[in-house]
Formats: structure tokens, C-alpha cells, sequence
């Protein structure tokens, strides 16, 4: 049987509400931009994948639109003719033609890993070696921006057993203000819930030491990037006094990144995300980095709909240890989706389709409602 090649690959921006604006320190989403990539192949199987980020320009290197220019002009355009089920050859050509650019070579080899599993039926999960578990707890993110609102809605999830692990969005307010709020907020969930904040590069080290150290005497488990991702020397002396874990996330845009932050020993949880590595397969070089440094894990989020979503629950489902468990719940923070089944979340997890490639079908009807002209 000849092998199928590579025929054409789209990319399409997709703009969907948010249930309520998310307040980040850098950014307030009013609503969230998707880049979804369709790949055919010339044996009629199409491939889909996601290379989403957050704010525009706010959150990393590329936008959007960006992302969409780089894949239509350049790396669609390498890929046309190459083997569709040899991903290690089509993303080493990628790296190659492209230097960084991780948003949308994740897209890309998401959807290359979506077709091979429907052409071989076998889930994502199974073609990175195997999944160990076929579920992943899952946590939500209060970021209102109003401490009252944020209680309301955590005592709401914990009570619909959709979420028992809230990641709190500061760095935005007066230091002082801030630690209040989280403190706040804490004291009302009590026992029955792990609270964790993301400082997003907010505070200098003059304001982490401090924040740190209030934060992890008042029971927060986990110190998302505190300070900027430029700053190693401050990271590395943070992870050494803070008496609550550091997890780096903006200070990892490549494996690279997460090699040296664990040689330096400047964090001592990793958040991973496949957008910063350039992929599933990327993302979990990075995670091999982390388990050979004695590093803990983290499921990220680049806050995607529910492609992006599944391409990283399923690289998630194959890692030995996820100490801190994840917080895949973009498509819970949209009002729509572009998928014919949303993914499942029940009992605080998201569970993991075992059905061929990524184990979703676009909904046609609704991508052509909410894709940009
Ligand atoms: C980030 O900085 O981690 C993840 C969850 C969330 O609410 O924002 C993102 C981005
Ligand atoms: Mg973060």
C-alpha cells in the first residue's frame, strides 16, 4: 500500500465568548481566540489541532495571527508532498525551516498525531507509548477578579464535584492587596480544597520574598512564576527560601528552557504546556527533563478549546507522576464549542476518549459560525 503524503493544511482562527471576563495579571479576557489547524492527507484522513495562546501578544511570542501567517506561509507550505504518518521526518523539518515558533508547530504535530491514530485506530495516548491512567484531575481558575465572587464560584464547583484545586490569578493588585485576597479565600474553602496562585511575572524578587513567604504560611500550595522569567539568579534563590513550591511556566518557552531552569535548579515543579514545546511528543521531552532532575509535574494550559485541551490530555495520561495534576479546563471557560462532543469532566476529572487519534470531529456548522473573515 503506497504511504499517504501530506496534501494541504489550513489554519483557521476561531473567536468564541467566555463565560466571564478572566482576569490575568497581564490581560482580561473578554473572550478567547482559538487557531484551529486541519490537516488533509491524501488517503482522505484529516488531522486536527489546536495552537492557541492567551491575550493576543501578551502572554508570549506569538498571536494569533501570527501564528496563522507563519503556518500559511511558511510551515504548511514545507510540509506539502512529505509522509503524512512520519511525524519524527515533518517536525524535524519544521525545526529545521523555523526557528521557535512552538504555538504552531504544537498545532501542527497535534494534528499530524490525530491523523495517524485514526489511520492506525489507535488513540494519541497509545501512539506516545501508552496511557497509565484514563483520567486527569482538573483544575479551575478563580479570576473574577472580586474575592466574594471567587468563594461563591469555588464553593459552587466543589459542590458539583467539578473542581477541588483552584489556581487564583494575582499580581495585578498592590502586593498587600493581593495576599488578602488569596489569604481570603483560603480561609473560606478551608480543608476542602488545594489553593495555588500564578503571580504571571508580576512581583520583583523584593516583593516574592515576602509574598512567598505569607503565602506559604497561610496553607497556599503551589507559587506559579513569581517573578520574571529573565530573572534566574532570583528564581533560583526563591526556590530555595520559599516555604511554598515554585512552579516555573513563563520561564519555559522550549525544552531547552526547562533543561537549563533544572540544571540551574531555578524551580521545583514544571508546568507543561504543549504550546511552549512544540507539541505532544515536545512536551513530554520537557516532562523527561523534569523526571530525571527530580522535578514535579504539572498539567498546563494555554487556556484552549477542546482540541488544544485533548492534544495535552492525552501526551498527561501517559506520565508516571502528575504530582500537581492539571488544570485543563479551557473548554470549560467557553460559552461555545467547535466540536461535535465536548469533552467529559465528571467527578473533578477530565476523562481521556479511547477512540481513534485525538477522539473529536469538528462541528461544522458552529466552525463556520465563529471562524474570522
Ligand atoms: C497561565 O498563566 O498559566 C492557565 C490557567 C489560567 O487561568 O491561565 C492560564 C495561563
Ligand atoms: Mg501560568
Amino acid at each position: 500500500m503506497p504511504s499517504a503524503v501530506i496534501e494541504s493544511l489550513e489554519s483557521i482562527i476561531v473567536d468564541l465568548p467566555t463565560i466571564r471576563p478572566h482576569k490575568l495579571a497581564m490581560h482580561t479576557m473578554q473572550n478567547q481566540t482559538l487557531v484551529i489547524i486541519r490537516l488533509r492527507c491524501s488517503d482522505g484522513i484529516e488531522g486536527i489541532g489546536e495552537s492557541t495562546t492567551i491575550g493576543g501578544l501578551a502572554y508570549g511570542n506569538e498571536s494569533p495571527e501570527s501564528i496563522k501567517q507563519n503556518i500559511d506561509s511558511h510551515l504548511a507550505p514545507a510540509l506539502i508532498g512529505l509522509e503524512a504518518g512520519n511525524i519524527n521526518a515533518a517536525m524535524q523539518k519544521l525545526d529545521k525551516i523555523a526557528k521557535g515558533n512552538t504555538f504552531a508547530k504544537s498545532g501542527i504535530e497535534s494534528a499530524l498525531l490525530d491523523a495517524q491514530g485514526k489511520r492506525l485506530g489507535l488513540p494519541v495516548s497509545e501512539l506516545l507509548g501508552g496511557r497509565v491512567r484514563d483520567s486527569l484531575e482538573v483544575a479551575w481558575t478563580l479570576a473574577s477578579g472580586d474575592t466574594a465572587r471567587d468563594i461563591a464560584e469555588a464553593e459552587h464547583m466543589l459542590e458539583i464535584r467539578r473542581h477541588r484545586i483552584f489556581k487564583l490569578k494575582i499580581g495585578a493588585n498592590p502586593l498587600e492587596q493581593d495576599l488578602k485576597h488569596v489569604v481570603a479565600i483560603k480561609k473560606a474553602l478551608g480543608d476542602h480544597a488545594s489553593v495555588r496562585v500564578d503571580v504571571n511575572q508580576y512581583w520583583d524578587e523584593s516583593q516574592a520574598i515576602r509574598g512567598c513567604q505569607v503565602l506559604g504560611e497561610n496553607g497556599i500550595d503551589l507559587i506559579e512564576q513569581p517573578i520574571s522569567r529573565i530573572n534566574r539568579g532570583g528564581q533560583i534563590r526563591l526556590n530555595q527560601r520559599s516555604p511554598a513550591p515554585i512552579m516555573a511556566d513563563e520561564s519555559i518557552e522550549s525544552v531547552e528552557d526547562a533543561f537549563s531552569l533544572a540544571a540551574d535548579g531555578a524551580a521545583s515543579v514544571f508546568a507543561l504546556k504543549i504550546a511552549k514545546n512544540g507539541g505532544p511528543r515536545a512536551v513530554l521531552r520537557t516532562a523527561q527533563i523534569a523526571e530525571a532532575a527530580g522535578i514535579a509535574l504539572y498539567g498546563g494550559t494555554m487556556l484552549e478549546g477542546a482540541v488544544g485541551t485533548l492534544a495535552s490530555a492525552h501526551a498527561f495520561v501517559t506520565l508516571n507522576r502528575l504530582t500537581w495534576h492539571t488544570e485543563l479546563f479551557g473548554p470549560l471557560l467557553l460559552t461555545e464549542e467547535i466540536v461535535t462532543e465536548a469533552p467529559v469532566y465528571r467527578d473533578f476529572q477530565l476523562h481521556v476518549p479511547r477512540t481513534p487519534g485525538l477522539g473529536l470531529t469538528l462541528d461544522e456548522e458552529r466552525l463556520a459560525r465563529f471562524r474570522r473573515h
